[in-house]
């Protein structure tokens, strides 16, 4: 396959699709569904229920391509002592592994084939698998979705950037419960000269895959 360039800022986002792995960060049920961790913590969940379609968009773009699909899920072992991780909601206990809350949206729910990371904290890399996944894959860039964006998405692309890999994130794929941090958290990956990636959306996206 060969390379392919998507508008985006700073500049234009050159990556080869066989070497590239569509990340989407936490699109679980305790960050976007209302009754979860992020509406117990006081959020307004509508601005990453929003992110739903334009990610679904993209794995549908993905899988089509047989891209490499990699989703992530944040959750603790019981008891772990954060305010509120661990207490009792209406999808169980927040934030805790095997918990509904837990899940995946449906939406988003992972297909066969595809990889299910399951991370102690909030950048993908730390305590997981991932860098070995990726690097056996032989994946060299990466699409990131989910969220939230300056929390999992943007702790995971600075790991992901100190790891050698390019990252462009989909600013309509990714949600913040506070409008300016999306806009810091964006603005910050792509300053001075792409310091840690690239930010596009999904139309750009699509338009740069199915080319
Ligand atoms: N996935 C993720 O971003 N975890 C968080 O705890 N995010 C918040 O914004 N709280």
């Amino acid at each position: 396959m060969a390379q392919r360039s998507m508008q985006a800022e700073p500049y234009e986002y050159t990556f080869d699709p066989k070497t590239t792995a569509l990340v989407v960060i936490d699109m679980q049920r305790d960050f976007v569904e209302p009754g979860g961790f992020g509406e117990a913590l006081g959020n307004d969940v509508s601005p990453l229920q929003a992110v739903i379609a334009p990610c679904r968009r993209m794995l549908d773009v993905a899988r089509t391509m047989g891209m490499l699909v990699i989703h992530t899920r944040e959750g603790h072992a019981p008891g772990r002592g954060k305010i509120t991780i661990g207490d009792e909601g209406p999808m169980g206990r927040l934030l805790v592994r095997g918990q509904r809350g837990h899940e995946i949206v449906p939406e988003l729910a992972p297909v066969a084939g595809e990889v299910v990371v399951d991370k102690p904290g909030k950048g993908a890399f730390f305590a997981t698998d991932l860098d070995h996944i990726l690097r056996n894959r032989g994946i060299k860039s990466l699409i990131v979705c989910g969220v939230t964006t300056e929390v999992c998405v943007n702790t995971t692309v600075r790991e992901a950037n100190d790891r050698g890999y390019e990252c462009v994130v989909l600013q309509d794929c990714v949600g913040s419960y506070f409008p300016q941090f999306q806009k810091a958290a964006l603005d910050m990956i792509k300053a001075q000269g792409a310091i840690f990636g690239w930010v596009s959306d999904s139309t750009r996206a699509v338009i740069a895959l199915r080319n």
